[in-house]
Parts: structure tokens; C-alpha cells; sequence
């Protein structure tokens, strides 16, 4: 089996955050290189929500381009944290780009993952209570979807449990998911039992070659 096959109707999803932290450049923090205008210090990233996921077999790098004030804007970041730290000034938009190692793209026709993130350097939420150091945390939530994987990308994504279903579904809401749970053991028990006609077919077989190789050895004497 050619493992860049792709599994038809299959998608797994990899949840991941994005986005930025920031807080107030103080004194202590600038070097002799800051730029006295700059006001904040901010990191920008991108990685999986649960930790010990790894994506560095399908991800080649990502890119994280920056406003053209910078000196080269596109950072490229070959292995994680997915991030970059930068002093500034000024809110701008940043792109974030994921591109794939070639065979592990998201889909036939989706090759590269691009979001667009605001960078924040001032309080957004009036909820929010205001923090020390002018801290300010803008992180989103967003899926990146596999369809129809190859069976390389498949066998990445899923060596570890994360990505498979809950055993059961404590939630009242989604109890309509375990329906297929359901059809799964029903299909278990199916197995279970050809697997029990093909020993007794086995055996069946063994004993037939067995009186065979005896009627061999009788008329060779
Ligand atoms: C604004 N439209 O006016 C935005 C532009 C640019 C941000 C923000 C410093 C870059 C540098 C910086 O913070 N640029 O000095 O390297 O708000």
C-alpha cells in the first residue's frame, strides 16, 4: 500500500491557538539597540492547544509577516515554538502562515494554512480587569483540518490518542455522539464470531493435510 494514498472521507481536525502577548516596554527591558519610540514588547504565535503535539513531521515552517516598518517583514520559523518576539509601536496585521511538507498539506486543493491576526498591544476587552505591566493577552481559537489524509499523514496524526474520540461522552449534549460507539461494538461482536468460524476452518484444514501426509507416507512404503 503507497502510504501517499489518500483515505477518502476521513478528516481528522488538529485544534491549535494563535495569536499575541503583549505588555509595556519598561525601562529594564530596553537595550541599547531599542528604538526610543518603541512602547511595547509582543510575541506573536501559533502552535497546538494540547501540549505534546507534534507537528514538526508536516509542518516545514511558518511564516509570520509583519508590518513593512520592520526590517524583513516575513519571519520564517523552521521548528517550534512558532513564535516571534518584537518591540514596536503600532498595531498592524499580521499573516500567519503554515506551509506543509510536501504530501501533508490540508486537502487536494488547500495547500498552505494563512490566518490573519491583529496584533494587539493595548486593553481590547472593557471586562477584562487591567493588568500589571499593561498585559495583554489577544489569543484565538482555530482548527486545522485534514481531508482525506494520505495514510503517512493519517498514521502522524493519529499515534497518539489525542485526536480519537472520547471512551464515553460525560456530556448530556453531545449524547447523540455515541451512537457510533454502538455500531462499533455491534461490529466487534460480528468479528468476533468469524473470527471464531475461521479457527474451526483452520483447524478443519490442519486435520484434512494431516490424514493426507499419513495416506502420503502409506502408499510411498
Ligand atoms: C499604525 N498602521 O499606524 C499602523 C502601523 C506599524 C508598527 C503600525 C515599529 C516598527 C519598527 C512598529 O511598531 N510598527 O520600528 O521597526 O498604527
Amino acid at each position: 500500500m503507497s502510504s501517499s494514498r489518500r483515505i477518502k472521507n476521513v478528516s481528522i481536525s488538529v485544534p491549535i491557538l494563535y495569536g499575541n502577548h503583549a505588555e509595556k516596554l519598561t525601562d529594564d527591558k530596553r537595550t541599547a539597540i531599542t528604538p526610543p519610540d518603541h512602547t511595547h514588547e509582543w510575541t506573536v504565535f501559533l502552535k497546538p492547544v494540547l501540549d505534546g503535539v507534534d507537528l514538526t513531521p508536516l509542518i516545514k515552517r511558518v511564516t509570520f509577516k509583519l508590518h513593512e516598518t520592520y526590517d524583513t517583514p516575513v519571519r520564517s520559523i523552521e521548528s517550534p515554538p512558532y513564535q516571534v518576539t518584537e518591540t514596536g509601536w503600532g498595531e498592524f496585521e499580521i499573516i500567519i502562515k503554515i506551509h506543509f511538507h510536501p504530501g501533508s498539506e490540508l486537502g487536494i486543493n488547500e495547500k498552505n494554512f494563512q490566518i490573519f491576526h491583529g496584533l494587539k498591544l493595548h486593553p481590547f476587552n472593557p471586562k477584562a480587569p487591567p493588568r500589571e505591566n499593561g498585559e495583554v493577552h489577544s489569543v484565538l481559537y482555530d482548527e486545522l483540518i485534514f481531508q482525506e489524509p494520505t495514510e503517512a499523514t493519517f498514521e502522524i496524526l493519529t499515534r497518539k490518542p489525542f485526536n480519537l474520540l472520547p471512551e464515553t461522552i460525560e456530556d448530556e449534549e453531545k449524547k447523540d455522539q455515541e451512537f457510533s460507539r454502538g455500531d462499533e461494538s455491534d461490529e466487534l461482536a460480528r468479528l468476533d464470531v468469524f473470527i471464531h468460524k475461521i479457527k474451526q476452518e483452520i483447524e478443519t484444514q490442519k486435520n484434512k493435510y494431516q490424514d493426507l501426509e499419513q495416506e502420503k507416507i502409506a502408499l510411498l512404503q
